[in-house]
């Protein structure tokens, strides 16, 4: 079958007369009014990004090329005997827009794992990192090092056709996204356990290795677990902040390395990526206090004090979704078939039914409903992967996936560097008493 990178090469040019055409019969159309508010709040709204992979409506939630999670959960080709989708499939449909076949998805699982290997000065880095240096720092760091083996910034600083940009950046990319779980795992085995990696098994998928460095694939149910988890937290379109660093960063031909590294130091907040530790934490904390088999009014008392203590509930509200995000209803039905007696599912199930009432009583967020985060750590822990501090690098990993196809078509595309214009606060009272 016809390798990622042959495909790639035959789809570019007819996408490259397709941005052309449109830009010349409508470059000059008005798509967006923007109001000084949203230039003050985030940019909320305000159109300014292409992004190929995926949209995000605010009621359905995202689709990947136009599929839902759950189509793709049916279509996208499976490991032998599993039920998951594999996230090498949509890994090849956000790039290409096309639904591999199992074999090039096999063939995807081996070329990664071919690239696996580390440089040893990246081992040596992460070994160096004091065990206080959050899990994500390490990662980032770790990332950024790898600019070592970048070769579009070798190829770069030779001199290259611009034509030939997006070749660089896909060898980068799959390099990247072969190297992080071993990246990832490192980091774990160091801080948690005894410091030993597993090799990588070349017959097998990339979520296997991952489990299998991190020491968890002996429990086929937790490999099974990877596989939807990597494949549901890839992408969500262009505006998140994760995303949106990577591109942003990419814009100014800084390497997939660096370009990553920036995305991923985004992920590593708590109002993005971060909001998965800190729904654990906060679970955990509300059973110390409550203890188990609660009442209703407990939760919900419970849920006021966060919010009286002026600190955001984590894991509910989305600045794009106005309705409970797909994919907390993946995981939610992940544990129902696979975990629907353990004590922590129970407890997040009933503040599922609790915490957008409290919160739309409450009345800011605009969105009361459980996102992505509100969910993954209540899998993660059930299978004895209990340190929630790591968790966000698991979303690292499966982010590479997903912001890394985009990066290539910015390349390919002879995409712009980035730079939207400011004023002062100043500057916007003269601009607005003119209006
Ligand atoms: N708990 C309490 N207050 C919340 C809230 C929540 N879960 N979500 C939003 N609000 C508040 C905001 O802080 C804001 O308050 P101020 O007016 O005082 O600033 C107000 O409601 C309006 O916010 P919004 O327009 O509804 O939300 P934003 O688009 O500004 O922010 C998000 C979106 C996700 C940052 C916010 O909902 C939040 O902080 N949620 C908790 C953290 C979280 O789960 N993040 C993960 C998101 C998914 C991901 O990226 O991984």
């Amino acid at each position: 079958p016809q390798t990622l990178k042959d495909r790639l090469a035959e789809l570019i040019p007819g996408e490259q007369e397709n941005v052309k055409n449109l830009r010349t019969e409508h470059g000059n159309k008005k798509i967006c009014e923007v109001t000084l508010d949203q230039v003050y709040t985030g940019m909320r709204g305000i159109i300014g990004l292409v992004w190929e992979g995926s949209v995000l409506d605010s009621e359905e939630g995202i689709r990947f090329r136009g599929k839902t999670i759950p189509e793709c959960q049916q279509i996208l080709p499976k490991a032998p005997g599993g039920q998951e989708p594999l996230p090498e499939g949509l890994f090849w449909l956000l790039l290409t827009g096309e639904v591999p076949s199992e074999q090039q998805v096999r063939d995807l699982s081996a070329e990664w794992a071919a690239r696996a290997e580390l440089p040893s000065y990246i081992g040596e880095l992460i070994d160096r990192c004091p065990s206080t240096l959050h899990p994500m720092a390490q990662f980032s760091l770790a990332v950024t090092a790898l600019e070592g083996e970048s070769t579009f910034s070798k190829a770069y600083e030779k001199g290259i056709n611009k034509k030939e940009y997006w070749i660089y950046t896909f060898e980068d990319s799959m390099n990247l996204i072969a190297k992080v779980p071993g990246i990832a795992a490192r980091i774990y085995r160091n801080l948690f356990r005894d410091g030993k990696v597993a090799d990588i098994q070349k017959d097998k998928d990339y979520s296997f290795n991952l489990a299998n460095m991190l020491g968890f694939a002996e429990n086929k149910d937790f490999v099974e677990l990877l596989r939807l988890y990597l494949t549901i937290h890839m992408d969500h379109e262009g505006g998140n902040v994760s995303a949106h660093a990577t591109h942003l960063i990419g814009s100014a031909l800084s390497s997939p390395m660096l370009s990553l590294a920036a995305g991923l130091n985004g992920l590593a907040g708590p109002l993005h990526g971060l909001a998965n530790q800190e729904v654990l934490r906060w679970l955990v904390k509300m059973k110390e206090t409550i203890g188990d088999n609660v009442s209703e009014k407990r939760i919900s008392d419970y849920l006021w004090s966060t919010l009286k203590a002026g600190q955001v509930v984590p894991g509910y509200g989305h600045a794009v979704l106005r309705k409970t995000d797909p994919r907390y209803m993946a995981q939610r039905e992940f544990a129902l078939k696979y975990l629907p007696e353990d004590p922590m599912f129970k407890l997040v199930s009933q503040v599922y039914k609790i915490a957008p009432r409290v919160l739309a009583e409450h009345g800011k967020t605009k969105n009361p409903y459980p996102n992505v985060d509100a969910h993954s750590g209540v899998l993660l822990q059930y299978y004895g992967l209990t340190e929630s501090n790591y968790y966000t690098v698991l979303f690292g990993v499966s982010r590479a996936l997903g912001v890394l196809p985009q990066l290539i078509w910015d390349r390919a595309l002879g995409m712009s560097l980035e730079r939207p214009k400011s004023f002062s606060t100043e500057m916007y009272k003269k601009i607005v008493k003119k209006l």
